[in-house]
């Protein structure tokens, strides 16, 4: 906005003081809205933060005063109140009003904070109505600022002293720092403090900075806005007023552990107490003299899959990472895989660990602090300096180390190695079933696969796969179909039970392989159904025990591992008649024992009988006409609970639940009740003609 380029010596002068914070604040607060308001109050904060993390302060008060003004109290030393020789004024001035003040009083106990954070108190002070402060230093000091415009100047007076520092003379009771401000309104958008942002930003201070309490106090009136009708029925919005809000106090003796906790609460740890270590290392910053980080990081696995590492730089949050994040990730996975092989849980065979592996159910809080720091990315929060990656890496593999020969640990790193064990060949079981998957499906599935009979039309409305019992009722439906909508592929025997198999197991069968190859839309978690080749898979076995088990075994495959196909409506169980009762020129088929009556009445005196033993007792003509032609057949839609309770069912029978298996037995003392409660399950559904 400024058009001027350059800046002659007397501008330089002029746009050293506070006069160029208020003419550019986005320029040192980022913008004038809600978030540079805080930022006011940040700056402030963060001086007592770092007097406590420097050890001289343990406690820290932030007021939301009625007036809309707020404070910062801390119980550290004091800021200096001795005439700084070069500025030839107070500690107290300097700090309020020069830029970039921070840090130059005492490098030695400043370590890690000194110029650490932005801009400093000067700021605050240039975008404040008023300021005052009291350093209790023995006596109680005071000093106060104000901002106003100097009419006959023309121009902005910013965090101009009121008087010099003045030492009251009164005793003081407590030592500390106390910091009182108005924003002013003239500068922000609003200047409405947000209770939940001060809130959390408070909590997360006080994870960050073990020991140390901070306390929060709103003395505003609270207001909930409502809705409401007026006489004429018209919505308004009403402000009620709400009870005033209790102070509440944050302080975490567990600091980066109890943030680890609070993370991962409600999910389940992995091991009890989260790994914690910290170390100071030496940094060489480019462009900068040498200096020191300090790194702190603690850590701990759930049994979930997602990983979730909070970074901070300086106690600001990195959202957007970093190399001390590069840092951290590789030092870990070095310190993973280091564990891993000299215990056995990496064979001298097995690949060595990647990043993704040791990440799955990780929260990690990971904080450096260092001077110099350069912050990039869309959000300004992302540590630019490629400098702390290896002091960060180092740090985390001996911290690790130091960590295993504690007590108690080896079964934590057991813990950790396991589970990015369990990682790994999941990614690589993974990787093999997505490559079968892809190249099964991208073999278009409608050109013959296998033993796959498949039709001639390509509209998966219209086409139909019949999934056969046994090759010679395959062969009667190949010769009975519908070429150009009916697909038939013949299974030959049981099919693979998936239940005790993994992914891939599964994908080494044929049967399954030439299933998904047909139905063309993936497998597992690459399934989509919206690729499938038929909007009708029909399972179609006889109706004996094999025929039940036979069932049992598809829909629990299907139910695995094509759940979206069943859960479409596209799964369904063809249903074979049992007998045939039949005259001269009458037949009539039977598909229960109830119908039979039913049908023998129907045909009348002199009917013959025949009792279907199978599907491969029947010609292509019968098998059409009672089975697979859609006018005449019987199909049952089946449910995502059927197909559950089918897997179910085979779970307790074939799956490692010994105890349910047991007892299923002991009630049903014999195999056929068994392949009973499997046809219940899934004949005995009320039965839907769902067919066109
Ligand atoms: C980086 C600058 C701003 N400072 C000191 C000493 C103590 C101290 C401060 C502070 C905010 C609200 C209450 C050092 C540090 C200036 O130099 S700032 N305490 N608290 C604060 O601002 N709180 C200090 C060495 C010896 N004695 C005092």
């Amino acid at each position: 906005m400024d058009k001027k380029q350059h800046y002659n010596a007397d501008d330089l002068k002029i746009l050293e003081g506070l006069e160029a914070v208020r003419v550019r604040p986005g320029m040192y607060i980022g913008s004038t809205g809600v978030n540079g308001l805080h930022h006011i109050l940040w700056e402030i904060v963060d001086n007592a933060v770092d007097e406590a993390a420097n050890g001289y302060a343990d406690e820290i008060k932030v007021t939301l005063h009625a007036d809309g003004s707020a404070s910062v109290e801390d119980n550290g030393r004091g800021m200096p109140t001795d005439v700084n020789s070069k500025a030839g004024m107070s500690g107290v001035e300097v700090i309020f009003t020069k830029l970039h003040a921070g840090g130059k009083f005492d490098s030695e106990n400043y370590a890690f904070s000194g110029g650490l954070h932005g801009v400093g108190a000067s700021v605050t002070n240039a975008l404040s109505k008023w300021l005052k402060v009291e350093v209790y230093r023995g006596n109680v000091f005071k000093m106060s600022f104000s901002s106003y415009f100097d009419k006959a100047k023309k121009k902005w007076m910013c965090g101009i002293p009121d008087a010099p520092l003045t030492d009251t003379g009164v005793k003081a009771s407590k030592k500390g720092t106390f910091v009182h401000f108005m924003p002013d309104s003239e500068v922000f958008e609003t200047v409405e403090w947000n209770y939940d942002t001060v809130f959390k930003r408070l909590k997360e201070l006080a994870f960050l900075n073990k020991g140390v309490k901070i306390s929060l106090a709103d003395e505003r009136e609270v207001y909930s806005v409502q809705k409401d009708e007026d006489e004429e029925g018209n919505e308004r919005e009403i402000k009620v007023k709400e009870p005033p809000r209790e102070p509440v106090t944050f302080c975490y003796e567990g600091g980066l552990k109890d943030f680890v906790k609070y993370l991962n609460d409600g999910q389940t740890p992995l091991y009890s107490e989260p790994l914690y270590y910290s170390d100071v290392k030496d940094i060489q910053v480019k462009g900068a003299p040498a200096g020191k980080i300090k790194i702190e990081f603690a850590l701990a696995h759930t049994k979930d899959d997602s990983e979730s590492l909070f970074s901070f730089v300086n106690n600001i949050s990195t959202v957007e990472g970093g190399y001390h994040e590069t840092g951290f990730h590789s030092g870990l996975l070095k310190a993973v895989n280091d564990y891993a092989r000299a215990n056995g849980f990496l064979k001298a065979k097995d690949p060595a660990f990647i990043a993704d592996d040791i990440k799955e159910g990780l929260t990690a809080v990971l904080t450096v602090k260092l001077a110099n720091v350069e912050f990039e990315g869309q959000t300004k929060t992302k540590l630019g300096n490629p400098e702390v990656k290896a002091p960060v890496e180092q740090t985390v593999i001996e911290g690790m180390q130091k960590l295993l020969a504690v007590r108690g640990n080896k079964s934590v790193f057991d813990e950790i190695a396991k589970k990015a064990k369990f990682a790994a060949d999941d990614r690589i079981k993974h990787r093999a079933e997505r490559d079968v998957a892809k190249a099964a499906s991208e073999n278009d599935g409608l050109n013959l696969v296998g033993k796959l009979a498949s039709c001639s039309g390509k509209n998966p409305d219209m086409n139909e796969l019949f999934i056969v019992e046994g090759d010679s009722a395959g062969g009667t439906a190949k010769q009975a179909r519908v070429r150009q909508y009916q697909s038939i592929l013949p299974l030959r025997g049981k099919p693979l039970n998936v239940q005790k198999k993994s992914a891939l197991q599964a994908l080494q069968n044929e049967e399954i392989k030439t299933m998904i190859s047909a139905i063309g839309a993936g497998f597992n978690r690459s399934f989509d159904v919206s690729k499938t080749n038929y909007k009708k898979v029909i399972i179609l076995s006889d109706a004996d025990q094999d025929g039940m088990h036979i069932r049992c075994i598809l829909l629990t495959f299907f139910f695995k591992y094509m759940r979206d196909l069943v859960n479409a409506g596209f799964v369904y169980i063809g249903m074979p008649p049992l007998y045939k009762v039949y005259k001269k020129d009458v037949t009539e088929y039977a598909y229960d024992d109830a119908e039979l009556d039913e049908k023998i009445k129907k045909v009348g005196k002199g009917y013959q009988l025949q009792r279907y033993k199978g599907l491969g007792e029947m010609s292509a003509e019968q098998l059409w006409d009672t089975t697979m032609n859609p006018a005449t057949r019987n199909l049952i839609q089946v449910t995502v609970e059927d197909a559950a309770e089918a897997a179910s069912v085979i779970e307790m029978l074939m799956g490692d639940k010994v105890e349910g298996r047991k007892d299923f037995l002991a009630q049903n003392a014999n195999f056929n009740k068994v392949d009973g409660f499997i046809e219940r399950v899934n004949f005995n559904k009320e039965r839907k003609e769902v067919d066109d």
